[in-house]
């Protein structure tokens, strides 16, 4: 992978963070859609000449340029901290001018993927370095943790014990009911607030720093933080950065990276068991279209390790109680359908939890059963949250990617499975929401 000069290779990484950074968090208004066509870096590493195009006449080409050159200081930190980089180059951006240019563009997108790929590969490696070379690990996954966030939590705690290392787990919440089956999740300690040093902390499966709540508000009682995770959103904020949007769960870049640390993969039964469960949830039990080939072969590992697929469904899916069972019942009577058929809604208000003497902890999958009606492209589950206000949870086919809908109310996810929080209503709600998913439809 890494054939070629230094130079050449150290550019290619440039070039793909930069693009990364000025489509992701760079949002001055002087800065459209700007193309990167190469990079010339010098022998030593100190300056770099970024060529770039856009769209538009001359002066458009001035403001991009003044743009670039302006948002040049918060690039360099960023690939400073990113790339980890000893010397981070003087970054000089010019017009490129060669004649030939459009048709390199899709020559150079290609470039680009692949060093994005060669990228993502150096980081692998950097974290399985950082892992044998430390010794106290914090591990800790998002807010309403669900399978994938415990299953990578467990699955990467359980591995490093193994290794001999000192392993903590905490998480700001207890485990729910539902996933207490996970092998380990015992060892997983209640904690508002870390107050103990460790060299590193790992955070799975969190789209941003807020998911993991106060835990780590005592941020320099950790020495180095990594950040694994598959969420779209995801712009970076760990000190070294396991990101793949690809991956059809956070457990998937877990099993990568076990594999990265020990070639031998030692994974037990134990560790196989939270890896697909985290697997499992992620993909709707293998129902999204992010049952790529790639993850049924790691789930095939897997269950060739010891996971075991009929008793990991059946914690998970037939475990009902009665009340459960009687929410499900009032619940399937309020769907509705909107939108000429392609939208279905379900209800769930706190009456209902009182009738049956169930919580919002109750409603996990309510909401496939709404995505299960013929021809229903997007399903909602809306569940009261105090008087005025619904967390909805949004299921898609692959027609309608719902992170965006969630995205215009403030929420997150999946282009399968996001949520999000909308005030008024339930007709209010319902209003609002069909009126964004309408555009996607
Ligand atoms: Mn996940």
């Amino acid at each position: 992978m890494f054939l070629g000069k230094r130079s050449e290779r150290v550019g290619e990484m440039i070039l793909a963070e930069i693009s990364r950074l000025l489509l992701r968090e760079v949002k001055d208004p002087r800065i459209g859609f700007v193309t990167l066509t190469g990079i010339d870096l010098s022998d030593d590493l100190r300056h770099a000449k970024v060529y770039i195009s856009a769209l538009g006449d001359e002066g458009t080409k001035q403001k991009t340029l003044q743009g670039l050159s302006s948002c040049a200081g918060f690039l360099r930190g960023r690939l400073g901290r990113e790339l980890r980089l000893r010397y981070v180059p003087e970054l000089d951006f010019h017009w490129d001018t060669s004649i030939a240019h459009g048709v390199r563009i899709s020559h150079v997108i290609d470039e680009l993927k692949e060093s994005r790929e060669a990228a993502a590969v150096f980081a692998m490696t950097q974290v399985a370095e950082l892992i044998q070379n430390s010794q106290s690990f914090v591990i800790t996954s998002h807010i309403d943790p669900d399978g994938d966030a415990l299953g990578g939590l467990l699955g990467l705690g359980l591995f490093l014990r193994q290794m001999g290392k000192q392993v903590a787990l905490k998480h700001v919440q207890p485990v729910p009911e539902t996933y207490r089956f996970l092998p380990g999740s015992e060892l997983i300690e209640v904690c508002p607030v870390n107050r103990e040093p460790y060299q590193v902390g790992i955070m799975v499966d969190c789209g941003d720093m807020s998911r993991v709540g106060t835990l780590f508000q005592e941020r320099h009682l950790i020495g180095t933080f990594i950040n694994i995770d598959h969420h779209e959103s995801n712009g970076g904020f760990g000190d070294y950065n396991l990101l793949d949007p690809k991956a059809a769960a956070s457990s998937e870049i877990v099993y990568r990276l076990i594999s990265a640390v020990d070639p031998g993969k030692a994974i037990t039964a134990d560790i196989a068991t939270n890896l697909f469960t985290g697997i499992l949830v992620d993909t709707g039990s293998f129902h999204y279209g992010n049952t790529t080939p790639e993850v049924l072969m790691v789930v095939a590992d897997l269950v060739a390790r010891g996971a075991s697929p009929a008793g990991i469904t059946r914690n998970l899916y037939e475990q009902r109680s009665l009340p459960q069972l009687r929410l499900l019942g009032e619940a399937l009577l309020t769907v509705e359908c909107a939108l000429a058929g392609r939208v279905s809604l379900m209800v769930v208000s706190e009456e209902m939890y009182r009738q049956t003497g169930t919580t919002a902890g109750d409603t996990e999958d309510l909401v496939n059963f709404a995505g299960s009606l013929a021809g229903v492209e997007v399903a909602i589950l809306l569940k009261q949250k105090g008087t005025a206000q619904y967390k909805a949870s949004l299921r898609a086919k692959d027609r309608v990617n719902v992170a965006l809908v969630a995205e215009r109310f403030g929420g997150g996810g999946h282009p399968n499975a996001a949520g999000c929080h909308i005030d008024g209503t339930p007709e209010e709600v319902k209003a609002r929401l069909l009126s964004v998913i309408q555009e996607f439809l």
